[in-house]
């Protein structure tokens, strides 16, 4: 078959765009979803963009390289994990030529990736330490890292069990039970109004984080907030787990978190309630004032969460 070469521009083309717009969607559709997942898969969709872009041209190349990272940031608004990770290979592009950019995108993008999941790897290690033998966990969601924890500490031979919330709407929280139970983790399975029933039993709960503002505030899965108000009025410390790029530079400089509203259908089919005047509403994260938390463990250690502030500088002076 022969193939002219306007057809194959425009086969690369439509392929090169295709891998953002594919990863964007799948993002968008939460079928890649979690703080640090998201953040990966990004930078990994950027780097087989940026191979296969089909120009010669810097400038363009640059330009291009721009608008498939404002679509990959614009899928999910809240995690600072996604647009800190696109920053930080976008931070990276160097070189005159083409070929030179091509191959800095390709290496801040490997970087990310292999120091992402090495911090996830530290945080286990670090935060499994702050888990005592005999200790009752109670977990929110699906956190890479602060499951990373629980099964840390579970291999250490610490005799643990889990209280896993479902998670609704999307019952993330089934994952983080199928986790842990495949990994030996003895873990229930609770729905989301029986944390306060349940948190007399529990010593310590452990959660991740989409965001770590300046002020201490964490954001991260609804209800997060209400499982910290409890644990607090229980006594019972609150342990975040969130890698060191989940930490927020901008609302150092005064921007507020924007908490993502998802469809109502992911709730309830609005079919059921036709011809009435219910309105359904659908914020996925909240916020939690760092009085309530008692530590965060990033791969740098175990900080206050007062103490966000000065990580934030700490990064930016790195
Ligand atoms: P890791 C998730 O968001 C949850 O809120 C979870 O706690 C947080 O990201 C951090 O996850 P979503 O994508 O990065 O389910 O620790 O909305 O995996």
């Amino acid at each position: 078959m022969h193939i002219t070469e306007k057809a194959l521009c425009q086969l690369i083309l439509f392929y090169t765009v295709s891998i953002i717009d594919e990863t964007a969607s799948k993002i968008e559709k939460m079928e890649i979803r979690g703080a640090g997942r998201i953040a990966r898969a990004a930078v990994s969709a950027l780097k087989e963009y940026a191979l296969t872009i089909d120009e010669d041209d810097p400038e363009r190349y640059l330009n291009a390289l721009k608008e498939g990272c404002l679509r990959l940031k614009n899928t999910r608004p809240t995690a600072v994990s996604l647009s800190n990770a696109l920053s930080y290979v976008m931070r990276h592009v160097s070189g005159e030529s083409v070929d030179e950019m091509r191959e800095s995108v390709a290496k801040a993008a490997d970087n990310f990736v292999e120091s992402s999941l090495r911090a996830v790897d530290q945080i286990s290690a670090i935060g499994s330490r702050r888990i005592v033998d005999g200790d009752v966990i109670m977990t929110h969601c699906n956190s890479t890292a602060a499951i990373g924890v629980i099964i840390k500490a579970h291999r250490d031979g610490k005799h643990i069990r889990v209280y896993a919330t479902e998670t609704r709407p999307r019952h993330q929280g089934y994952i983080t039970a199928r986790t842990l139970a495949g990994a030996g983790v003895p873990v229930t399975l609770i729905v989301d109004s029986a944390v306060r029933f349940f948190m007399q039993e529990v010593d310590i709960v452990v959660i991740g984080a989409d965001t770590v503002a300046s002020n201490g505030v964490i954001i991260n899965k609804i209800g997060t907030s209400q499982v910290a108000l409890i644990a607090h009025e229980a006594r019972v410390p609150v342990l975040v787990c969130a890698e060191t790029y989940k930490f927020s530079r901008e609302t150092a400089m005064g921007r507020i978190v924007e908490i993502e509203e998802r469809d109502p259908s992911e709730i309830v089919n609005p079919a059921i309630f036709e011809g009435l005047d219910i309105k359904i509403r659908n914020p996925v994260f909240d916020a939690t004032p760092p009085k309530y938390i008692d530590s965060i463990v990033t791969e740098l250690g175990v900080i206050s969460p007062f103490a966000a502030y000065e990580i934030i500088k700490k990064l930016e002076e790195a």
